[in-house]
């Protein structure tokens, strides 16, 4: 059956038609890519939106008058405006990416490869930004690449005296693959917003709350507590070097106007906070210092802030917890749990409620809106962020995320020292030098310090003055340093005679013992 010859279409169309298709393979495989990215990016990395971070990239390199022009044209309008600037600029190159790919194959994959570069880079050049956010823009460039080389193959090969019936199903194909990647696309673009949108909120919400005053200011920090010694860790730890661990792979956003707090449980009468109730109680502030357990002999993973907070035993005797209970499980909005022992949290130390962290609202990554701070207990069986629940209840009826996978069920935190400076593994001239560090016995407090060089006797150090027992304290020694490698090893002694044991143990079940040391090469 002959079927009709299509009349041959005019030279401009062709070329118009031939530019188009891969063009439009070029637009549908950004697409893509970046749905994925933005998916990603509001999934686990935040920071991380390739689009937003090149248009924050594009405010930092444009001309001041550039940026002028804009916000007198456009007003507040002016971020939009930028955002779409830059989606018009990655559809031109997208486009441009699909021609090449077809005439001048690697290159349509070489120039998207190269528009993901600098998209990593606009990431990693942000303040704060953790190599981490990186991922959705190599995201965002694999998928990108491969959908380019997947779609422009299935290209129909058009020539202007092809039949209709010949390129139908290729056409079809085409057509077909390049709507759905574009769709699928667009939304994964759409539901990464929709998913941002909550950060968003809560970014807002925790910008725009002012902290309250203290009823009970935190007691002076000392002048004397700080040695001032370069290299060693500062007394108070500033919130942006805080450690932080935790099992959230995605921080968990609280919109505090629905936040509560529930104590719940064996208690006379169930009580239920809203965060606004929480800010009108009388706040307190206190200096704790906290520590995890993972923490290796020598680590890192202690930090010593000034919270704000309500203090638990108050909220506790509201409750009135009932004869014997003696654990009170907190619980995360995550669903992560930690098991305190009740008396712990009802003794008078500082075991508060905290909204605030070195005078400023809690940072997302450490809890906010509310988290739990408790003198003298490492941070699984106490220090809960996102908390939402305190559950009154018994050791023998319940179990908390860490102990349920062999952590031990009472994590006191124990006596410990480290030797800040000098590094470890560095070289020093012969002569004076100082040597200085932090020691900790939460809620037990360090009575003094002492430093050996290699097998020699033990030196006592200078302390800095105590914030309180539940704080760690700067301490420094000066050595005579002598030609050699040497070893220097630090002991602490808590308030109460008890010297730091030499004897080796892992962090695993309830804490690392044994005495941190470091080498240095004088001469
Ligand atoms: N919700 C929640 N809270 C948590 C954790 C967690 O995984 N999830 N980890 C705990 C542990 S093990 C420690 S050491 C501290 C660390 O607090 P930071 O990240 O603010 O330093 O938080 C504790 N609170
Ligand atoms: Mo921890």
């Amino acid at each position: 059956m002959a079927s009709p010859e299509r009349p041959p279409r005019s030279r401009s169309v062709v070329r118009a038609v031939r530019l188009w298709r891969p063009a439009a393979a070029g637009v549908s495989a950004a697409l893509a890519g970046l749905g994925s990215a933005e998916l990603a990016a509001a999934l686990l990395a935040p920071a991380g939106s390739p689009i937003l971070a090149v248009g924050a990239l594009v405010i930092d390199l444009v001309p001041a008058w550039v940026k002028e022009l804009v916000i007198g044209l456009f007003g507040t309008g002016d971020k939009a405006v930028l955002i779409i600037c830059v989606a018009l600029g990655a559809v031109v190159l997208a486009a441009a990416a699909g021609i090449l790919e077809l005439r001048r194959p690697p290159f349509g994959r070489v120039l998207v490869v190269a528009a993901g570069g600098l998209a990593v880079v606009a990431v990693l050049t942000r303040a704060n930004s953790a190599t981490f956010d990186a991922l959705p823009s190599v995201i965002a460039m694999v998928v990108g690449a491969v959908m380019l080389t997947v779609l422009v193959t299935r290209l129909p090969r058009t020539s202007a005296t092809a039949s209709a019936a010949a390129s139908g199903p290729d056409r079809r194909r085409f057509l077909a693959w390049t709507g759905a990647s574009a769709g699928l696309g667009l939304l994964a673009v759409i539901g990464g917003q929709l998913v941002s949108a909550g950060t968003r909120a809560t970014d807002a919400a925790r910008a725009l709350f002012d902290l309250p005053a203290p009823a009970t200011p935190a007691l002076p920090i000392p002048a004397g507590a700080d040695l001032n010694v370069e290299g060693l860790s500062p007394v108070i730890t500033p919130n942006l070097d805080f450690y932080r661990i935790d099992t959230a792979l995605q921080v968990p956003r609280i919109d505090p106007e629905s936040w509560t707090l529930r104590v719940t449980g064996m208690v006379e009468k169930e009580v239920e906070l809203t965060f606004a109730d929480l800010l009108a109680l009388p706040l307190e502030e206190s200096t704790t210092t906290l520590t995890c357990v993972s923490n290796p002999v020598g680590g890192d993973l202690i930090g010593n802030a000034t919270w704000l907070g309500y203090p638990i035993r108050l909220l506790l005797a509201r409750a009135k917890p009932l004869p014997g209970a003696d654990m009170v499980l907190s619980r995360s909005q995550d669903g992560w749990t930690a098991s305190t022992p009740l008396e712990i949290l009802t003794d008078d130390r500082n075991a508060i409620l905290a909204v605030g962290m070195n005078g400023v609202p809690l940072p997302l990554e450490h809890g906010y809106p509310v988290r739990m701070v408790v003198p003298g207990l490492y941070g699984y069986v106490s220090a809960t962020k996102w908390v939402v629940e305190l559950n009154v209840t018994r050791f023998d009826r319940e179990t908390a995320y860490w102990t349920d996978r062999g952590w031990s069920e009472r994590g006191p935190v124990k006596l410990s020292s480290r030797i800040d400076v000098p590094r470890s593994n560095t070289r020093a001239a012969v002569g004076p030098i100082t040597v200085a560090g932090v020691a900790w016995s939460q809620h037990v407090g360090i009575r003094s310090v002492q430093v050996q060089v290699d097998e020699g006797p033990w030196n006592v150090a200078t302390l800095a003055e105590a914030i309180s027992a539940d704080t760690w304290r700067q301490w420094s020694w000066q050595w005579t340093a002598t030609n050699g490698r040497h070893i220097l090893r630090v002991r602490a002694t808590d308030a109460e005679g008890l010297v730091q044991t030499s004897v080796v143990r892992d962090v695993i079940p309830d804490g690392a013992t044994g005495l941190a040391d470091i080498a240095v090469t004088v001469g």
